[in-house]
C-alpha cells in the first residue's frame, strides 16, 4: 500500500476541554507524520462549504454551531493506508458507541462534539485538505 494522505480536525470540545497534545501525540504514536497543522476560528462560510454534504441534514445547525464555538486543529497526516487508519484511530461517529481506546471514546462528548474528524476516502481527503491548505503550507 503507498503512502496516503488524510485530513484531520481536531474539534471545538476537544481543544476546549485541553486536549491537544494528547491528541497529537496519539497520531504521532500511531506513525503518521504530521504535514500542515494551523490553527482556525471557522466562520459559517467555511463550514458550510467544508461540510456540503450535511448541509441539508437535520442536525446540520447544531454541528456548524457546535464547530464555531472556538478554534480548531486542521491538520494533514500522511501514512500507509491514512485515511482507514486515522478513521480507526478515531472511532465511530456517535463518541459514546466508539471503542475503547479510540479518539473518540477517550475525549468525545456525544455524537455532535466528537472530539475530532476525519476524511471518509482518500477523494474527499484531497478535496478536505485543499480547501484548508495551500502547496505553500504542505511541508
Ligand atoms: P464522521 O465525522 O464520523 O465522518 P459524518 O456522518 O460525516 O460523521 O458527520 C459529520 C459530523 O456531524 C459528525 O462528526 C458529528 O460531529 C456530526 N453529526 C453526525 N451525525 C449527527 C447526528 O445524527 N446528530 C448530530 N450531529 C451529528
Ligand atoms: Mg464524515
Amino acid at each position: 500500500m503507498a503512502l496516503e494522505r488524510t485530513f484531520a480536525i481536531i474539534k471545538p470540545n476537544a481543544v476546549q476541554d485541553g486536549h491537544i497534545g494528547e491528541i497529537i501525540t496519539a497520531i504521532e504514536q500511531a506513525g503518521f507524520v504530521i504535514h500542515g497543522l494551523r490553527m482556525a476560528h471557522l466562520t459559517p462560510e467555511l463550514i458550510e462549504g467544508f461540510y456540503r454534504e450535511h448541509i441539508h441534514k437535520a442536525f446540520f445547525p447544531e454541528l456548524e454551531a457546535f464547530m464555531m464555538e472556538s478554534p480548531v486543529i486542521l491538520m494533514v497526516l500522511e501514512g500507509e493506508d491514512a485515511v482507514r487508519r486515522w478513521r480507526e484511530l478515531m472511532g465511530v461517529t456517535d463518541s459514546s458507541k466508539a471503542a475503547p481506546g479510540t479518539l473518540r471514546n477517550r475525549f468525545g462528548k456525544g455524537i455532535t462534539r466528537n472530539a475530532v474528524h476525519g476524511s471518509d476516502a482518500p477523494e474527499s481527503a484531497e478535496r478536505e485538505l485543499h480547501y484548508f491548505f495551500s502547496a505553500f503550507d504542505l511541508v
